[in-house]
């Protein structure tokens, strides 16, 4: 089987020459216009990013590389076919998809997980750094900061600094975005022993065994199957979504100044911490278990709808629901629903049947209530409430799981070397330069 590398510089030779013909026909054509409510509103709805993993569709949700959620899950290896215990596609296999728009084979999904095995393991240093940290200094926080250490051995920085040809950029790029996945358990494990208190703070890393599935056994779930294949499923499809994102956009910015992965990731964690961006999960867990508390578990619809009133007339929102692009229900989320129904422990639960009475009552309830320009759930009205049910129940953590998955997203870097992307410096202007502009 050929490695991932190998596959990655077999395609990128391909995407250059299709990028350049399309600079040469196109370079000065218009991708639309820039109005005074899109510099003022986030940016939303420019054209204005090259992301080359995935491309996000108002009604069909997000694809990678033109396939959709479930092409994905019939498609990507899965732990099942590795051999190892359960069913769900595996990171190993998106990061693939992600890096060469091509499904793998089960023996280069192999070969990459044991690879992934192998560089797994934490620098002393970067160990006790962790160590050092305050119980209650922030996981993301801890996180972050651990990651940028990691640059201390970043491959790219050391070719760099030789002076390597801009040709080759791609190449010792490559290297530390997969150095970087492959330590990332062994980071987010450390925390999880340190903070909580759970797990072993160990680093035993099976070659044999899968991302996650050495995860979950440094986390103390190596025995349980239901978490271990949910953390696969969870990480595979939270990974990329499109460039725009805060966490994507912000290790794409920072890594256009050429800062290695290690360092442009550890800015888009900072920004994954923040709570408009990754803790939407916690919000969503935190209302259903209010919910619960305030109608009791096993409430009628009616029941529910009356708590959904009460929470919209006080003027909040709805968790887990509504959609900045999206227009119909998140696919992310519908897998994770689907995972749910597959699984009789979680069909036992009454958390989780919570989230699936609310998603059947809540659109209704937001549609007459008229505001939200999608109704539907979105990814994060389920993701928190599983991990709660299978027994993670530090709502702080959360968004370290988050954070692993968005690891997936480095695969920009890859592509924005190998593309010769330039540094990011948009045109910003005062107030005074706008009006000066606008009369
Ligand atoms: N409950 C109640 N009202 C809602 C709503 C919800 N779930 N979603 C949107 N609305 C309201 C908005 O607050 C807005 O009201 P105002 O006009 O009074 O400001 C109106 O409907 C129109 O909003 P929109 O255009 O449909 O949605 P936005 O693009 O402005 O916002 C989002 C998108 C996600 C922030 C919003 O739907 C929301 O707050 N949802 C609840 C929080 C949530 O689930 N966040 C997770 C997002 C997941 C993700 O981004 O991946």
């Amino acid at each position: 089987a050929s490695t991932l590398k190998d596959a990655v510089a077999q395609v990128i030779p391909e995407k250059q020459e299709q990028l350049k013909a399309l600079k040469a026909k196109h370079n000065n054509s218009s991708l639309g216009e820039v109005k005074l409510e899109n510099l003022l509103g986030g940016m939303r709805g420019l054209k204005c990013m090259l992301w080359e993993g995935s491309v996000l569709d108002s009604e069909r949700g997000i694809a990678f590389h033109g396939r959709s959620i479930p092409d994905c899950e019939k498609e990507l290896p899965t732990a099942k076919d590795l051999g190892l215990k359960g069913k769900e596609m595996l990171p190993e296999s998106m990061l693939w998809l992600l890096l060469t728009g091509k499904v793998p084979s089960v023996d280069e999904v192999r070969g990459l997980s044991a690879e992934l095995a192998e560089k797994g393991k934490l620098p002393n240093y970067v160990e006790k750094i962790i160590d050092s940290f305050p119980k209650t200094l922030h996981p993301m926080t801890q996180f972050s900061a651990a990651v940028a250490a990691l640059n201390h051995d970043s491959a790219f920085s050391a070719a760099y600094n030789k002076g390597i040809k801009k040709s080759e950029y791609w190449s010792p790029t490559y290297d530390d975005v997969i150095t970087l996945i492959a330590k990332i358990p062994a980071i987010a494990a450390r925390i999880y022993y340190n903070v909580f208190g759970k797990g072993d703070g160990k680093q035993a890393i099976d070659p044999s065994n899968d991302l996650i599935g050495n995860y979950a056994n440094m986390i103390g779930y190596g025995d349980h199957e239901g978490m271990t294949d949910y953390l696969r499923l969870y990480i595979a499809i939270h990974g990329d979504h499109e460039g725009g994102n805060v966490s994507a956009h912000t290790l794409h910015l920072v890594g256009s100044a050429l800062s290695d992965p290690f360092l442009s990731y550890s800015a888009g964690l900072a920004g994954l911490a923040g709570p408009l961006h990754g803790l939407a999960n916690q919000e969503v867990l935190g209302f259903c278990l209010g919910l619960q508390k305030a109608v009791g578990e096993n409430a009628s619809d009616e029941k529910v709808k009356e708590h959904l009133w009460s929470t919209l007339n006080s003027g909040r929102v709805v968790p887990g629901y509504g959609h900045a692009v999206l227009r119909s229900t998140d696919p992310r989320f519908l897998a994770l629903s689907r995972f749910c129904d597959t699984r009789p422990e979680l069909q036992k639960d009454s958390l989780v049947q919570l989230v699936q009475q609310l998603a059947r009552v809540a659109p209704g309830v937001l549609t007459e209530h008229g505001k939200t320009k999608n109704p539907n759930p979105n990814v994060d009205s389920a993701s928190g409430c599983v991990l709660y049910s299978y027994g993670m129940t530090e709502f702080k953590y959360y968004t370290v799981v988050f954070g692993i998955s968005r690891a997936l997203a480095l695969t920009q870097l890859v592509w924005d070397r190998a593309y010769g992307m330039g540094i990011e410096r948009p045109k910003s202007f005062s107030v005074d330069a706008l009006q000066k502009m606008l009369k």
